[in-house]
């Protein structure tokens, strides 16, 4: 099921999300529909926060096939170093792009979608996703990285779109 993808400035993006208890089956319906939704936005990642569900949760493909699904289950970034300057994108803030800094390397634990505890060790464009995707269980979104001119510009622009 394709499930609608909150936007900026929704208030609902600001919610932080609390930790999966179980993963049981529903649990693994809603992965199931944050993939399909993901990959028919499309993006590279999804956060339950962007579809309105506040448990930490998040789907990831940076494949160019679209074969290599990951699933992040309460994701810790366990160890990261490192510095690197990206240009990132958000479904919940569709026609903006803009570079942000993030760690270049990280090493995350997770659960995955049958409950089993695993880490990764992830740099560039899936580092970047993940920190991105974490960040959205936290309210974060990535315009929060930019300076207060930038974010006031995007906000008047997206007042804008609203009105007309
Ligand atoms: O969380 C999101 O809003 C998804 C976001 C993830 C992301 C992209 C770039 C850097 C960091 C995090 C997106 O998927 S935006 C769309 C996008 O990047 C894309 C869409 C289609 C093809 C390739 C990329
Ligand atoms: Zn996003």
């Amino acid at each position: 099921m394709i499930l609608p993808i909150l936007h900026y400035p929704d208030v609902r993006l600001r919610t932080v999300a609390k930790p999966v208890e179980t993963v049981d089956d529903t649990i693994k319906t809603l992965v199931k529909d944050m993939f399909e939704t993901m990959y028919q936005a499309p993006g590279i990642g999804l956060a339950a926060t962007q579809i309105d569900h506040h448990q930490r949760i998040i789907v990831i493909d940076i494949s160019d096939e679209k074969n290599q699904p990951l699933c992040l289950i309460n994701p810790e970034i366990i160890e990261k170093d490192g510095e690197i300057d990206w240009e990132e994108g958000c479904l919940s803030v569709p026609d903006y792009y803009q570079c942000v800094k993030r760690a270049n390397h990280i090493k995350v634990r997770a659960l995955n979608q049958q409950g089993k505890t695993f880490e990764i060790e992830a740099d560039e464009l899936l580092g970047v996703c993940i920190q991105h995707e974490i960040d959205h269980l936290d309210g974060i979104l990535f315009i929060d990285h930019l300076s207060k001119l930038k974010q006031k510009r995007l906000l008047e622009k997206t007042k804008k779109v609203i009105k007309y």
